[in-house]
């Protein structure tokens, strides 16, 4: 049998050196046929191939890469059903506004239309899970079409791109110099250039900048909101020199659920008082109520910034509109802010960071209590010191999520996010490990959670990625539960039981370290095992399947 050609000489040569030469060394991938050609051209070529157990693990991984460092996670999956499961997790990518190139092997070019294996409108398919998606269409190109696809994820507002990649071209023989075929030529769907999305180069519109100043210098409590990429460790700094230079309080949007996001503590009972709020790279979206009451008063004003002129919202709720980079926007903001006379006091800023951080007055309680099951809360005392001796937490949705998220206070943390998705804490612990390997790394999901992607846990075993699993067993899909309870009443609660099952069993038999802790007592001792393990480990706790945390205008109990 002959060899199928591979190599540098080859397409997928050109996908492989493209990747290389941007510095890219992971590939996050499940195999398949139309891909082996590029498995194979990685050979010697310092590219680690990460093979996951679901094409949506891989881009989950891919997803927290490109959080974590603001590189492009790099994810590389089979056509046609391959390119199918990995569109959820697609999903969450660009929600969060994660840098991913996306890229899938696809039926030949040459058999296109005549039903061959697997042939699928993969960039049809992508589009709307994607900021940028096209089919390559010349061998000779592929180069170029990996680099347009990195430096679209990476620019403007981040976010994952696509590229479907023919069979054919990856295996067809390319030589140096040859032609290539002219873009004017191609059809739609072929590599855009990086457009409107380089509004970075683009000079900023000092009126409208200063005008957004004006109107926060002169509102008596105004607001920042900064969206995913924004509340990022690249990003962040200028939103925090912003803050200090007008004393205005700065807050995070990236939890589905938005003002009620368990993390704001009592400023969630606060938003509403704002009369003027910035909007930094975050859109007018569900998660700040489309900016109507109730979420916020019918005077409050609104100035956007963002680079994506798209995401720029349109009607009479947004006072000013800027289409350019938040944090060349905040920067100019902070260095002109000395100028201006400041109407607002000093305490609303100060009062929102307080109430921030202030949690209902019985959950002291709850953090030391010796109750079985086990309080959530005395989960997230047990976490707080790995977390404060530097573990990077990586927490899922769902009640227990939301308890873990409100409950803790990590320097470093990646959440589903706005995408409202659960199941990819494991495979992005994974590759947060990957990023961060001198970090413990923890995931916290829920037990309904924990089996959307558990078998990552082989994948973390097989590459050498100790991360620590925690789960929140209920034995209960307890945030639809919860939501049954609420709007159909207690009796009407139906088909959301789970067993209580070992899932620090199935950890062990995967070669990992589990350990079950019904006492709250063991709970320090297990996890400070679990990191201590140097392979993946499940810390499978029964806990008390307790609705999440909600807060009222005075502290309180929290539910
Ligand atoms: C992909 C996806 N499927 C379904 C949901 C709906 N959903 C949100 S939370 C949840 C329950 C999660 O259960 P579990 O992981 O056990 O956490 P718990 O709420 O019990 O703490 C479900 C089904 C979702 N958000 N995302
Ligand atoms: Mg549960």
């Amino acid at each position: 049998m002959s060899r199928a050609v591979t190599g540098p000489r080859t397409g997928a040569g050109r996908v492989v050196d493209a990747l290389g030469a941007a510095g890219v060394r992971h590939l996050f991938s499940l195999s398949g046929n139309q891909i082996l050609s590029v498995y194979d051209a990685t050979i010697g070529r310092g590219i680690e191939i990460v093979h996951t157990r679901h094409e949506a693990a891989a881009v989950h991984m891919a997803d927290a890469w490109g959080r974590l460092t603001e590189e492009p996670g790099v994810a590389l999956v089979t056509a046609g059903p391959g390119h199918l499961n990995a569109l959820s997790a697609l999903y969450g990518a660009l929600m969060a506004e994660s840098p991913v190139v996306f890229l899938s092997g696809h039926a030949p070019l040459s058999q296109l239309g005549r039903g061959a294996f697997q042939e699928l409108d993969q960039v049809g398919a992508a589009r709307p899970v994607t900021k940028a998606a096209w089919l390559a269409k010349d061998a000779a190109r592929l180069d170029e079409d990996i680099a347009t696809a990195l430096e679209i994820a990476r620019s403007g507002r981040p976010g994952p791109v696509h590229v479907s990649l023919p069979g054919d071209l990856l295996e067809a023989r390319v030589l140096r110099g040859e032609p290539k075929a002219s873009r004017a030529h191609m059809e739609d769907g072929a590599a855009p250039s990086p457009g409107p999305s380089t509004t970075a180069a683009a000079p900023l519109d000092d009126a409208a900048v200063r005008a957004a100043l004006e109107m926060l210098a002169a509102a008596r409590r105004p607001l920042i909101l900064v969206g995913p990429a924004m509340g990022r460790a690249a990003r962040w700094p200028s939103v925090e020199r912003l803050a200090r230079a007008t004393g205005i309080a700065a807050l995070t949007m990236e939890s589905p659920r938005g003002l009620n996001d368990p993390w704001l503590h009592m400023a969630s009972t606060r938003l509403g008082e704002a009369d003027a709020v910035l909007l930094l790279g975050k859109r007018l979206d569900y998660s700040v109520r489309f900016g109507e009451p109730p979420g916020f008063a019918a005077g409050c004003r609104f100035a956007q910034v963002d680079a994506d002129p798209a995401a720029l919202a349109r009607g009479d709720r947004v006072a000013l509109s800027i289409a350019a980079d938040p944090v060349r926007v905040a920067d100019r903001m902070a260095a002109a802010a000395g100028a201006l006379a400041w109407r607002h006091q000093e305490e609303w800023g100060a009062a929102i960071r307080r109430a921030r951080r202030t949690e209902p007055a019985d959950w002291a309680r709850h953090r030391a209590s010796p109750a079985r099951p086990i309080h959530p809360l005395r989960v997230c005392a047990a976490l707080q010191p790995l977390l404060d001796a530097g573990a990077l937490l990586v927490c899922d949705g769902g009640e227990f999520g939301q308890w873990v998220q409100a409950g803790v206070e990590a320097g470093t943390r990646l959440i589903n996010g706005l995408s409202g998705s659960i199941g990819s804490a494991i495979p992005m612990a994974c590759a947060a490990r990957m990023a961060r390997p001198e970090r413990a790394v923890i995931a916290v999901v829920g037990d309904g959670t924990f089996g959307f992607h558990a078998l990552e846990v082989d994948t973390a075993a097989r590459h050498g990625l100790p991360v620590v699993v925690v789960v929140g067993n209920d034995a209960r899909w307890n945030a639809e539960h919860q939501l049954q309870i609420q709007h159909y009443g207690r009796e009407r609660t139906i088909a959301c039981e789970l067993a209580p099952s070992r899932y620090d069993e199935l950890v062990r038999s995967l070669g990992g370290h589990g350990e079950l802790v019904e006492d709250p007592a063991g709970l320090e001792p297990a996890l400070a095992r679990a990191v201590a393990a140097g392979r993946p480990a499940c810390i499978n706790v029964l806990i008390d399947g307790l609705p999440a945390p909600t807060y009222r205008a005075a502290p309180g109990p929290a539910h």
